[in-house]
């Protein structure tokens, strides 16, 4: 640090030269978050001082919290259900695991090598949270459609499952596990199902809405224990801000097993109240109808970015369920790579070497579309070419 201060316009300005770097919404093809909407930026910069780790202070925050809260259990089909604002799916993720392993125990039925379902499709944050807990992860295979199949499922349970996790949808491949079919076979051996709702728990809701075949994922599914929805992806809410909503107060009550003090729901001691306003204010700004309108938009232009693929000579490697296009391009890696230099930000699969993934949101517009794919089809062209030359 320098003894002495800068001005503040001089470390304004180092700021604006930094963010000038960052890639510009419009070249990036490969996230799940958008720009956040202005109200939820509005009303971040207003609570950008409060911690809701202190709730003693932050009182008012805190029922902001609540009735973020109370607004996404309305959402998921579970008014008398309860839940914390977390950091993001990962914080979500892990709080689910141990609620899981925590009722486990309290059944008696918490053995020494607990393990967890999950199919060979879901996100790597579990991977951390496995880790981190010395949790047996037992990675059933998906169907033809890359799903999680409910018969294996079944065949996969144990007496050491604590969970199965089920996947509404994947970001990497936009396809949505059925979680009622799943929730059908998990119910009866009382195991609990949790959802990682992370990407689609802002989109299937209204995309049911508007007549897309999806199935119902939320906590009104009986044996849905727990789900994780995140804000700071299709919620237009500013990062950090993600959710998890359980079926049951007394689990939620339950969550204080940190001792904190006060007693924290959370695995994050100081964490933002901004996220909890933010959260709260986009909800508010645009009701149901607000988000059935994005999703409407969102799929018109997942459509015809996939009308525009298939014209330029692309196929796809899975129907897509959700606003997350995965093509087939030849030599994946070096087109997004070649892609990257060119400022077009887009990304590949870990299961597939030649696919190349887009996921349509809020600032993915035709203009945008038709503005990548030139781009694509000119990367491609010079990869191929690179590749014959070798
Ligand atoms: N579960 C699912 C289904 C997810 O899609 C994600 C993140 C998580 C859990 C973890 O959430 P957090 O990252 O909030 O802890 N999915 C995105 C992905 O892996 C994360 C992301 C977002 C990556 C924006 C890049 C990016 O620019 O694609």
């Amino acid at each position: 640090m320098r003894p002495t201060g800068l001005p503040a316009a001089a470390v304004r300005d180092e700021i604006a030269a930094a963010l000038a770097e960052d890639v510009p919404w419009p070249r990036v093809l490969n996230s799940i978050c958008t720009a956040p909407h202005p109200v939820a930026v509005e009303a971040a910069h207003a609570a950008a001082h409060t911690n809701l780790g202190d709730v003693r202070i932050f009182r008012g925050t805190k029922r902001i919290e609540r009735a973020a809260v109370a607004l996404l259990l309305g959402l998921l089909g579970r008014p008398q259900g309860a839940g914390s604002l977390v950091s993001g799916g990962t914080e979500a993720n892990l709080l689910a695991v141990l609620a899981a392993r925590r009722d486990a125990a309290t059944a008696g039925r918490l053995t020494e090598h607990p393990e967890v379902v999950v199919g060979s499709t879901v996100h790597f944050s579990f991977d951390k949270i496995f880790a981190a807990l010395g949790i047996t992860p037992v990675r059933v295979p998906v169907d033809d459609g890359l799903r999680l199949a409910p018969v294996s499922v079944e065949k996969a349970l144990t007496a050491d499952t604590i969970a199965v996790v089920a996947t509404a949808g994947s970001s990497e491949l936009g396809v949505v596990d059925k979680v009622d079919e799943i929730a059908a076979v998990v119910e009866p051996h009382g195991v609990w199902l949790h959802v990682d709702a992370a990407t689609g728990g802002f989109v299937i809701p209204f995309a049911r809405d508007i007549g897309l075949p999806l199935p119902r994922f939320d906590l009104g599914v009986d044996g849905v224990r727990s789900v994780t929805i995140d804000p700071h992806k299709y919620g237009l809410a500013t990062v950090p801000a993600g959710a998890v909503l359980f079926r049951d107060e007394e689990v939620h009550q339950a969550d204080s097993f940190f001792h904190g003090t006060p007693a924290h729901t959370t695995f994050l001691g100081t964490r933002p109240g901004s996220a909890a306003a933010a959260t709260y204010a986009v909800l508010r700004h645009l009701g149901r109808e607000g988000f059935v309108e994005i999703t409407r938009a969102n799929y018109e232009n997942t459509r015809y970015l996939v009308d525009r693929l298939a014209a330029a000579g692309y196929g796809l490697i899975v129907q897509p369920e959700l606003n997350i296009v995965v093509a087939r391009v030849p030599n994946a890696a070096e087109v997004s790579r070649l892609l990257g230099t060119r400022d077009w930000i887009v990304s590949t699969s870990t299961r597939f070497d030649d696919a190349v993934r887009v996921v349509v949101t809020r600032h993915v517009t035709r203009d945008v579309i038709d503005a990548f794919l030139p781009a694509l089809v000119a990367a491609d062209h010079d990869v191929r070419a690179e590749v014959a030359a070798r």
